[in-house]
Parts: structure tokens; C-alpha cells; sequence
């Protein structure tokens, strides 16, 4: 076999037939394809649920039925007919799981009852809810509050959310790391810190409307499909799209929409971009700064000429504070910095500029590309300060899009998973409870890992999600998770988080979104979500559930909670069995929050009104803040000396995989068939390198916390990215990526910024 086998033909265009066969391929794995694709057609639809896939906002006056391959993967993974039942647990040890791979582990179906690890036969084994529950709770009182590390995955809903962050704070702590300590953490510091919220500004519909679309460091194609069509709309219609991405990525170039027939028929596609430009890892803050450079020349250009300004004079008096201090800084850098750092020429970033001053409604996005770096607060304030140059803010078709990663894992948020909650919700809470709530700030991800990692942290209990498979380090996170006391997963499928039991380890598994979840009195239960766009709406399942077993996840927090506190201050079994009674005390403790009931239950939901978006600006000068910030005196690029074999890392998603569940071994759109086990390397690089396609090669971080952190058996596939920068598959990469590197102030781990060495392995 030819060692480059498994490096194919990429797609010509992202969507179209490639996907809808992709799709059908993933409802016959359902082995129900017809259920599962009746499950399709309520996803995202006033009646049915939210879809799992991802946080992208929908549309008021879509298809009936909105198409998405991400979509129809993450509901067909749920509405599986695969199950692993006790017998499965029964005829695998523990031990052996550990050895099998993320995809086997999880292709054996849903979980279908509460289970409870023993210890002299290294088996998982089913128990009763009430024993399960009575044991944890024994477990929780007798450990400080404080040693306990509650974990939330984004997927989790409102109420499942709000109830948890009650029990947890009633317990007594506020350690509450959750995957958005991951994902955008440094949208949420540095938004709040420039315009009062750390939420983007955006709708839907201003898509409709914006003359350009700045994108950085996002992959719509494999992570927000549903958001190329709106990308496509708007090069259809003459706007610009405007893409800074590192990889050149199928889908931001090219997009069939298996919703038009003709294109479908022809196999035509339509450009999902206008410019496309490939920064340096790290470098879009000097992207951005060039072009500020560019606009502020411009500006006094067309003044000194008697001609209109290109600054929005109005806005910038009115509205902000700090443009003279940035500015200065951006004077003062130099375009050798700029373009080293970015990658890009001066004379490039005059053409994104040009696209900046000719548009009069400007949107920009921005995903895991710019989030995930250590300047990563930075370079949001930048992005922040450029919009604000014209005033793209808090008007219809301009505005701040960070695009959410997890169906909920904005709401989370809001409703209070939050590790440094502010006042006012402890406030809130305390009116509404009648007893104090703790204060002291609570552990994000990186603080519990450090707590797991001292031996002070207890217990861990996970909301959903795969915690050790997920975060740095990921094989010195399982080891300290196995010393815990006491280990809580609840989940719908098996990942290897859940193999990690420490002294008393606990799985239970949980109604999925597209099932109906029915309380004592036969009502079916909704639940709420609120997307990207801060549009909050009702989810309710339709599917029977996977097992009888099953408890809903506010059933389960409920029981912990009763278990452990008993029910004096909150009636937790009243809680678990109407959901409407969680919102009611939801509206009562969250602001914007009133008659959500009600609201909860028209078509599409309501918005959670975002004053920034009305030019209103909660922050302690009233106004939008710039930030001045200096560009990082070396990025990551920067400080690979220039030794030939040391390259820039990032880890990034794959085609085939949700976060660490893996759906196939595929990456269709970038032509790679069969095989995770990759690293994409520009082709000058391979030739300094002396490896050819194919060729095996080992990895080591550069890092000087002593610990050694290496990968061997990686194959090279060619890929148009920039010298220096490679990229390769997370969660398989987490190994590689150090905990003690992380982004100021967003404590979120340098997961697209990891020096490392390659060499290539003896044949
Ligand atoms: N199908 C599917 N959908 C998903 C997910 C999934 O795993 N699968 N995950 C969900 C979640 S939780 C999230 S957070 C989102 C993630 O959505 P994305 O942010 O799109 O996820 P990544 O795959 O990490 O892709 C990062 C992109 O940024 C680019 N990039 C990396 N570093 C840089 C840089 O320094 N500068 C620039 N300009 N570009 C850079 C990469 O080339 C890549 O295209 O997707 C959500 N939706
Ligand atoms: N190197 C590197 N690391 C990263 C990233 C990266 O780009 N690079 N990205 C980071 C990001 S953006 C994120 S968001 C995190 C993701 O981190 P997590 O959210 O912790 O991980 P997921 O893979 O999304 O979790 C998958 C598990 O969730 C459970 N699950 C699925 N649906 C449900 C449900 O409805 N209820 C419950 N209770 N459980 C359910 C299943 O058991 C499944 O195995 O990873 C982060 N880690
Ligand atoms: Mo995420």
C-alpha cells in the first residue's frame, strides 16, 4: 500500500452532494434512518428541539427544513439504535476500556443505566438512582465544598444549568469550571471590558444587511455550516467576505447549498468569500493593527483634502473613550512588526482595509482561531477597536460576532455557571433562597486542574462533556483524576472521561434533547437554550428515550441535590418534576428574565436584550472602551529559532468529529481519508525537513516545565498553511499542549499556539 494512501481528493466545494451523501451514511449508522430523519425535521423548528450541533442563530423565515450536515451527525448520533447496556460493562473491564479509542468507545450506543464502579472486580456495574444518590450525597458531606470541582459541557440546558449552579453554591462553593473556560473566555473578558457585555451585538438578520463580512479564525464549514448559506447570501448579493484563516479551508471558499436545486443539478457552488488571507498563527492582531494603520492614514488623507472623513467622528465623540492612546500605539508599530508578525504585506492589508473603508455596515466574526492564542483578550479588543473606527456597532447589519461553540454554552453563562460570578447574581440568589451564598471565587478550568494536580481538589462532578479528554495535559489530568475521592459523570455516551473513577466513581446517563421528557403527571417537559445571537427559545424532544433507565439531567442534579442538602430551602423533587417551576424562579433571579414562561414558548423565543447592540454602555466610563494594547513582543512564530524542525502547533477539529467525539475518520474538505493521526505541514517546510508525504514523524513540545510531552507515529500530509505553522487533530493533540500555558486573563490553554519539534521517525 502507498504510505500516502489515506491523503485524498479534497471536495470541490463545501456542501452539496458530498454532504448530503455524508448525511445519509450517518442515518443509516443510526441503523433507524428513517426515525433519524424524521428526528431532522424538527431540529431548530418552532415545535421541536434545539440542535445539538452548534450555537449558530435560526432564521426566522428559513426552509422548513434547515439542512445542516453538523446537524444531521450530531442528532443521528444521539438517535442511535446502539446501546451499551450493563452486559457491555460486565464483559469489559475498566482497565481494557482505557485502551480502546474515543470513536470505539462511544459507537457502542447510549448509556442505559446508572452505574457504579467496583473496585475488586474493575467493573462498572448497574445500581439503583436512590442508592446511587443517597451514596453521593454521603460522599459530597463529607468532603469541604471547596475540594470539589463541578463541571459544566455546554450543552447542558438552562434549567439543568440554573439548578445545577443552585445546588453547587448551596453546597457551598463556586468552583464551577465549565468548557467555555476552553472556547471563548476571551470574548467574554474582553467585550465586557470594550462595550459592557461579553456577548456579541449581533442578529440574524444583520447578515442580511452587512456590506462585509470580516471572518477570523473560524472554520464555518466543518463547525457552523448553517452559517456559510448565510455567508453565500451575502456574496450573492455584491457584500464582501472578508476571511483571516491560517489554512486555506474548503468551505470558506466555495459552497454548494444542498438547498438549491440547480446548484445541486450543475454541481455548481457559489464563493463563500471575497478576500481570503492566511496570517501566521497568532498574528491577527497585527493583521487588524496594519489595517487600523491604513484607516487612520486614510482618514487624514481625506481631511487634509477637504473630502468627507473615513472615521466616524460622531460615534468616536459620543460613544467611546480611549481612541488617542490606541492610536498613538498604533503609530508607534511598525509595519516591519506588522508584517512579521502577521504573515500578511502591507500591500494586502491595504486591500482588506479598502473592503473596511468602502462598507458602510460591517460585521466581524470570529471562533477558536482567535480565542485559543495568549493575547487571544487582546486581540478582541483590537478587532473591537477597529469596528469602532466607523461605528459598526449597535446598528442593523454591523456589529461583534463571536460564534459560539456548544448549543448552550452562552446560556450556561447567563443563567450562572460562572466560577467569579457577579455580585448581583449572588445577590439575587441569596433574596431568593434566604440564605447566604459563598463569595469567594470558585475554580475555573485551569484552577481546578491545578487543584487536581496539588491533591487539594476531592471530587470531580461533570455535567456532561469529556473533562480529561478535553483539557491540556490530557494523560497527567487522568492520573490526578483517578486519586479523587469521589468522580460523578453524567452523560449519554461513553467517552474516556467516564473511565475515571477514582475511590468511587459514578455514571449516569441522561435524556438526550431530541427525547421526550416526561414528568410523574405524564407532561411533556420543554426545555430552553439561548444561541449565539442571544435569541433564548424552547426545546422539547420527540424521540422515546434511549432507555427506560434514563432520568432528564434536571432529574439528576435534583437527586444529588436532595441526597445532599435535603430539601428545607429548595423543594428539589417539585424542581425535578415541572420544569416551569425552575423558570419561574429563573425570572425571579435573572435579569431580562421576566414572564419566561411565556416567553420561552412562541416560535423562535425572544431576545435577551444585549444594551450594547442599543449603543448602551455598562462599563465604569459609559462608554465603548479602546483598548491599548502593544502587540506581543514575539508570538509564538516568532520565538521558533531558526533551527530548521520547530513549528507553531495548533489543534483543530476535524470534519468527522464533535469536540472529542469522533463521528468518522474522515476529513473530506481537507482531503484527508481514513486516519486522525496527521499533522498538515506547508510543502517548503517538508522539503527543509526532509520528509515526504506520508512519512511518520514525532512531535515534542518546547516547553520549560520539565515535563516531557511527545507524540510518534503522526503522518505528513501537505497543506497550504504558512511556513512555520503546522496543524494537526485535538483531543489526540491534547497531549502535547501544556496546562501551564494559557491566554492573559482568559486562563483558556494556548490550544492553536504550541511550540514543538518535529523529526521524522526511523522507517
Ligand atoms: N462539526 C462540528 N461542529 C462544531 C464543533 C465540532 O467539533 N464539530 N465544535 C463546536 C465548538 S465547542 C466550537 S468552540 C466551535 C469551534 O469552531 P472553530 O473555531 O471553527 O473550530 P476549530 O476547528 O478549532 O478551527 C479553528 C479555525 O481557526 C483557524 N486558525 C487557527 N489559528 C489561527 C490564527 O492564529 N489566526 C487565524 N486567522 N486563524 C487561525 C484554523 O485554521 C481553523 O480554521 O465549533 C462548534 N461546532
Ligand atoms: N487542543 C484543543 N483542546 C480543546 C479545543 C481545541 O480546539 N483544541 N477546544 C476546546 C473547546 S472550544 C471546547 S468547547 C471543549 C469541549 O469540551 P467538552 O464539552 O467537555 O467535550 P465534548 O467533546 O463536547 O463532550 C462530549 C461528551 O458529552 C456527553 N454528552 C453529549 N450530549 C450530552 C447531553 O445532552 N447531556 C450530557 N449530560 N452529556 C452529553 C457525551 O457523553 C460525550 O461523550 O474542548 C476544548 N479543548
Ligand atoms: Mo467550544
Amino acid at each position: 500500500m502507498p504510505k500516502d494512501e489515506f491523503i485524498g481528493k479534497t471536495s470541490k466545494a463545501a456542501g452539496g452532494w458530498g454532504a448530503l451523501k455524508s448525511c445519509g451514511r450517518q442515518l443509516l449508522e443510526t441503523r433507524r434512518p428513517l426515525a433519524g430523519a424524521r428526528t431532522m425535521l424538527k431540529a431548530n423548528q418552532p415545535d421541536g428541539f434545539d440542535c445539538p450541533g452548534c450555537a449558530w442563530g435560526d432564521p426566522e423565515h428559513g426552509s422548513s427544513f434547515e439542512f445542516c450536515e453538523n446537524g444531521v451527525k450530531a442528532v443521528s448520533w444521539e438517535a442511535t439504535k446502539l446501546r451499551a447496556p450493563p452486559e457491555f460493562f460486565a464483559a469489559h473491564s475498566v482497565t481494557e476500556l482505557r485502551g480502546w479509542s474515543d470513536y470505539d468507545l462511544e459507537h457502542q450506543g447510549r448509556l442505559t443505566h446508572p452505574l457504579r464502579y467496583n473496585a475488586s472486580t474493575d467493573h462498572y456495574e448497574p445500581a439503583g438512582w436512590d442508592e446511587i444518590f443517597a451514596e453521593i450525597g454521603q460522599r459530597l458531606n463529607a468532603i469541604t465544598p471547596d475540594a470539589v470541582e463541578f463541571y459544566t459541557s455546554g450543552r447542558a440546558s438552562n434549567e439543568v444549568a440554573f439548578l445545577y449552579q443552585t445546588f453547587v453554591r448551596l453546597y457551598g462553593t463556586n468552583n464551577f469550571p465549565d468548557c467555555s473556560n476552553m472556547c471563548h473566555e476571551a470574548s467574554g473578558v474582553a467585550l465586557t471590558d470594550a462595550i459592557g457585555i461579553g456577548k456579541g451585538t449581533v442578529l440574524l438578520e444583520d447578515f442580511e444587511q452587512a456590506d462585509a463580512i470580516f471572518v477570523f479564525g473560524q472554520n464555518p464549514g466543518t463547525n457552523h455550516p448553517r452559517m456559510l448559506a448565510d455567508l453565500r447570501n451575502a456574496t450573492l448579493r455584491g457584500a464582501q467576505v472578508v476571511v483571516f484563516n491560517t489554512l486555506k479551508e474548503k468551505g470558506l471558499t466555495r459552497f454548494a447549498d444542498p438547498q438549491n436545486k440547480v446548484e445541486m443539478l450543475t454541481g455548481g457552488s457559489e464563493a463563500t468569500s471575497t478576500l481570503y488571507f492566511q496570517p501566521r498563527l497568532g498574528g491577527d492582531m497585527a493583521a487588524v493593527r496594519g489595517m487600523a494603520k491604513l484607516v487612520f492614514a486614510a482618514d487624514d488623507a481625506a481631511r487634509a483634502k477637504g473630502l468627507p472623513p473615513v472615521l466616524d467622528d460622531a460615534f468616536l465623540s459620543e460613544h467611546t473613550a480611549g481612541i488617542a492612546e490606541w492610536r498613538a500605539l498604533v503609530e508607534a508599530t511598525t509595519w516591519e512588526q506588522i508584517e512579521e508578525q502577521s504573515g500578511l504585506t502591507r500591500e494586502n492589508l491595504a486591500r482588506a482595509a479598502g473592503v473596511y473603508m468602502a462598507s458602510d455596515r460591517v460585521i466581524a466574526t470570529w471562533a477558536m482561531g482567535v480565542t485559543q492564542h495568549r493575547h487571544s483578550v487582546q486581540t478582541i479588543r483590537e478587532i473591537a477597536n477597529f469596528m469602532f473606527l466607523r461605528g459598526n456597532i449597535g446598528r442593523r447589519g454591523a456589529g461583534l460576532c463571536p460564534v459560539r461553540g456548544h448549543s448552550n454554552v452562552q446560556g450556561d453563562r447567563t443563567v450562572g455557571i460562572n466560577e467569579k460570578a457577579p455580585k448581583a447574581l449572588l445577590d439575587a440568589m441569596e433574596r431568593e433562597l434566604g440564605v447566604p451564598m459563598p463569595r469567594n471565587p470558585g475554580h475555573n478550568v485551569l484552577e481546578a486542574i491545578g487543584a487536581m494536580l496539588a491533591g487539594t481538589a476531592r471530587a470531580f462532578v461533570g455535567l456532561g462533556g469529556n473533562f480529561a479528554r478535553a483539557t491540556p495535559d490530557s494523560a497527567l489530568i487522568a492520573a490526578a483524576m483517578d486519586r479523587l475521592d469521589l468522580v460523578v459523570h453524567i452523560g449519554t455516551k461513553l467517552n474516556h472521561c467516564h473511565l475515571l473513577h477514582g475511590k468511587a466513581g459514578f455514571i449516569l446517563p441522561c435524556l438526550g434533547r431530541t427525547e421526550i421528557d416526561r414528568n410523574s403527571k405524564g407532561i411533556r417537559q420543554i426545555v430552553t437554550v439561548e444561541d449565539s445571537m442571544s435569541m433564548v427559545h424552547g426545546s422539547g424532544g420527540i424521540n422515546l428515550p434511549a432507555s427506560p433507565h434514563l432520568k432528564s439531567e434536571v432529574g439528576i442534579v435534583a437527586g444529588i441535590a436532595h441526597a445532599t442538602l435535603g430539601s428545607k430551602i429548595v423543594d428539589w423533587q417539585a424542581l425535578a418534576d415541572d420544569n416551569d417551576l425552575i423558570r419561574e424562579m429563573m425570572s425571579r433571579v435573572l435579569p431580562g428574565f421576566g414572564d419566561y414562561n411565556a416567553r420561552v414558548r412562541v416560535p423562535r423565543g425572544f431576545w435577551l436584550r444585549n444594551p450594547a447592540a442599543a449603543r448602551e454602555w455598562r462599563t465604569p466610563t459609559d462608554k465603548a472602551n479602546f483598548g491599548a494594547f502593544d502587540l506581543p513582543k514575539q508570538t509564538e512564530w516568532q520565538m521558533r529559532t531558526e533551527q530548521p524542525g520547530i513549528f507553531v502547533l495548533q489543534t483543530l477539529r476535524s470534519h468527522d468529529q464533535y469536540n472529542t467525539t469522533i463521528y468518522a475518520m474522515d476529513d473530506r474538505y481537507r482531503g484527508v481519508y481514513g486516519e486522525r493521526e496527521v499533522v498538515f505541514i506547508n510543502p517548503a517546510d517538508m522539503a527543509d525537513a526532509g520528509v515526504a508525504a506520508g512519512d511518520r514523524i514525532t512531535m515534542e513540545t518546547l516547553s520549560d516545565d520539565g515535563i516531557d510531552r511527545r507524540i510518534s507515529g503522526f503522518r505528513v500530509v501537505p497543506y497550504d498553511i504558512p511556513p512555520g505553522c503546522i496543524a494537526g487533530y485535538y483531543p489526540e493533540l491534547n497531549a502535547l499542549v501544556p496546562h501551564g500555558s494559557f491566554g492573559d486573563r482568559s486562563f483558556t490553554p494556548t490550544s492553536k499556539s504550541v511550540l514543538v519539534r518535529m523529526s521524522r521517525d526511523a522507517a
